[in-house]
């Protein structure tokens, strides 16, 4: 059974498309840069698929040890056996023609991968954004523009909404956008979001109260951080727990290009803070809550299985970057776009035009970056050998669902995805937006 509409009148097997590495293509072709994706040409539309899957299609979804970590990218799900380098004494790549050497070396995934859509889990969803697992497998799902929190059964498909954040002022790229569960959340029962109000960007959690009636079970806000500038565009947005149990919040510069090289600003920046919005020790500076900068607008945020964080961010007009951070590193813009090979900048891993790409959500499963497009409407694969890719880029469901947000690991080989088709730059058809259960490898 195929779940997607195929526009593009495939046979239904999810085989990647065109590799793109980003070597290919002149520079500046003079697309407007969007930040956050911007909607398709005319004539674009989706093909009206055989009708919505049946509710039938609703998967359980266990959560295989990942618990609260899995906002934006569990590292603890599928690690394989022996992974985290070269056994002693493996072969030498030079015996394999290809050019990752997989065959030899269990911690490298395939030159090549693959993505079976393996359910449906919700559509009909408004504007979704920010998606956080909870245990026992039942999702939240943050609607950008009604600024709402709504539980989604995985084992039925219901949506119910339980509650609305105050204070969010949705408006162009702003309103309520990531979420993620406190790393205590089965004692503390703390549900962060980070969200546009009138005045700034801010970051709070509310308790998640399921005795109290639906629609009301979220607490008074207490917010941990404020003061993350806003923008019609380049809200950045996305917040997880990282495998150190402090919170990082991916922020973009509003459009105001010189905050992302102010290391004053809260803006253009990956922020490292604790549970309680402060500095964490040993951040690279003291009493500041910037993690590194250099960024345009960050909604891509996840580790790997050897802890290091990655992060992907919308170029403007020519370059959008997969970038390895380190503390302290200034990943270039607004001096530079893409591979800069400036000193003192650090270069992308990996960089796609903006019409491939326009990346919001990321995740790692299986050795692999997987990275949502919004304008590219495609998922991007990534093979990492360590911190570099074991081979180009590969694309995935290419056109099949419209512009692609949010992608989430449950542990081992599975991914959420969530559809981006009613964020005012999409074309939304009937059942838009959805969450899908992928498999991927
Ligand atoms: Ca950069």
């Amino acid at each position: 059974m195929r779940y997607g509409r195929n526009r593009r009148g495939g046979s239904g097997a999810y085989a990647g498309g065109a590799a793109g590495g980003g070597a290919a293509g002149a520079p500046g072709g003079g697309i407007v840069g969007t930040g956050d994706g911007g909607a398709r040409g005319p004539g674009a539309g989706r093909r009206t698929g055989s009708g919505p899957p049946g509710r039938g299609a609703a998967v359980a979804l266990a959560l295989a040890g990942c618990g609260a970590l899995l906002t934006a990218g569990c590292s603890s799900g599928g690690v394989p056996p022996g992974a985290g380098g070269s056994p002693p004494g493996s072969p030498p790549e030079t015996a394999s023609p290809g050019p990752s050497g997989t065959a030899q070396d269990p911690a490298v995934p395939p030159a090549r991968g693959s993505v079976t859509v393996s359910g449906e889990v919700a559509e009909g969803l408004e504007s979704p954004w920010g998606v956080a697992p909870l245990p026992g497998g039942d999702l939240l799902v943050a609607s950008r523009d009604k600024g709402t929190i709504s539980r989604v059964r995985t084992d039925t498909g219901a949506v119910t909404q339980i509650g609305r954040v105050p204070g969010v002022a949705p408006g162009g790229e702003g309103g309520l956008l990531g979420l993620a569960l406190s790393p205590t959340f089965a004692s503390d029962r703390l549900v962060y979001a980070y969200f546009t109000t009138e005045s700034d960007n801010r970051i709070a959690r509310m308790r998640y109260d399921e005795q109290r009636q639906p629609g009301q079970q979220l607490g008074a806000p207490d917010t941990v951080l404020r003061g993350i500038p806003k923008g019609v565009v380049h809200n950045g947005g996305r917040i997880a727990f990282g495998p150190d149990r402090m919170l990082y919040a991916g922020t973009g510069e509003t459009g105001d290009t010189a905050l992302a090289q102010d290391r004053k600003s809260l803006g253009g920046k990956i922020l490292r803070m604790t549970p309680d919005g402060q500095p964490v020790h040993g951040n690279p500076e003291a009493d500041s809550v910037v993690y590194s900068y250099g960024h345009r607008n960050v909604q891509g945020l996840a580790w790997d299985k050897d802890k290091r964080l990655w992060a992907a961010e919308f170029g403007q007009n020519t370059w959008d970057e997969l970038n390895l951070i380190e503390p302290g590193g200034n990943y270039g813009w607004p001096e530079a776009e893409g591979k800069a090979g400036r000193a003192g900048l650090r270069d992308p891993v990996a960089v796609w035009k903006p019409d491939e790409a326009s990346p919001s959500g990321i995740a790692w499963a299986q050795g692999s970056v997987w990275m949502a497009g919004l304008k590219g409407e495609r998922l991007w694969r990534i093979p990492l050998r360590g911190a570099v890719p074991a081979a180009e880029p590969e694309a995935f469901l290419q056109g099949k669902y419209g512009r692609l947000r949010t992608v989430v690991s449950l542990g081992g080989d599975r991914l959420l995805l969530v559809t981006s088709e009613t964020d005012g730059r999409g074309s939304p058809e009937a059942g838009d937006d959805r969450v899908l259960t992928l498999t991927v490898r």
